[in-house]
């Protein structure tokens, strides 16, 4: 049975790729497995269905044969753990991989999105402007070791893995701000995953929810 992803039925980073079910989507297309998209609105999504499946009322969620998951870690987990393409097969490899992934969302992540949540929630106050190179540079420390680690090689490890999917997914959440370009091989290293035409794919099927959307509107 093909599995069930959850996305913005209108998505506001409009169908850039940034909204999460983008993980997603790009983890089925590189392990060549098809899924089915259940689009929710934000109000169906702090409904009681919905939070059924997700705790935190949030997209994406997964239904997979009986499993259901929130946290897009997790489900990239469980699609690569399932399918051959996004971990090593020798343990310690596969071990390197998942810390990856863990590295992405635990160290690298945290910084970004308190630097875009606070454009939102306080953005108007007084304290923002002088906020904001602090948290710049906070951001900036990591991806200046992030960008000692990767040196001149195309990925994290070895080969391509999940690790790559989710760290190349958090620093395009930091777009915008000019922090990516001043690390010429973190730019390399989104261009060459964005290149690859699982991501592709992927972003042009969450692209295409957006444009959907749109005619509707019109
Ligand atoms: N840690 C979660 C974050 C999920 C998340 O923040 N989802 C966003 C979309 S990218 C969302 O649903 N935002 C709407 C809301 O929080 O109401 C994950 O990685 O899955």
């Amino acid at each position: 049975m093909t599995a069930t992803i959850t996305a913005f039925a209108s998505s506001p980073d409009r169908g850039r790729g940034l909204a999460r079910d983008m993980r997603v989507r790009w983890a089925f297309e590189e392990v060549g497995q098809p899924y089915d998209v259940r689009l929710v609105s934000f109000k169906a999504m702090k409904e009681t269905a919905h939070m059924r499946l997700h705790p935190f009322g949030q997209i994406p969620t997964l239904e997979d044969r009986g499993i259901q998951l929130f946290e897009t870690g997790a489900i990239i987990l469980h699609i690569a753990e399932r399918h051959a393409g996004l971990l090593p097969d020798d343990a310690a490899s596969r071990a390197r991989a998942i810390a990856w992934m863990f590295c992405a969302l635990n160290t690298i992540e945290p910084p970004i999105v308190e630097r875009e949540q606070t454009r939102f929630t306080e953005g108007d106050k007084p304290w923002h402007a002088e906020r904001v190179p602090l948290m710049d540079d906070r951001i900036r420390t990591r991806l200046r070791q992030l960008s000692a680690w990767l040196g001149d090689r195309d990925w994290l490890e070895d080969v391509f893995s999940a690790g790559d999917l989710m760290m190349v997914m958090v620093l395009r959440r930091a777009e915008g701000t000019g922090l990516i370009d001043e690390f010429p091989n973190l730019t390399a290293y989104v261009a060459r995953a964005e290149a690859r035409p699982a991501y592709q794919r992927a972003y042009d099927a969450q692209h295409a929810v957006f444009v959907a959307a749109g005619d509707k509107r019109r």
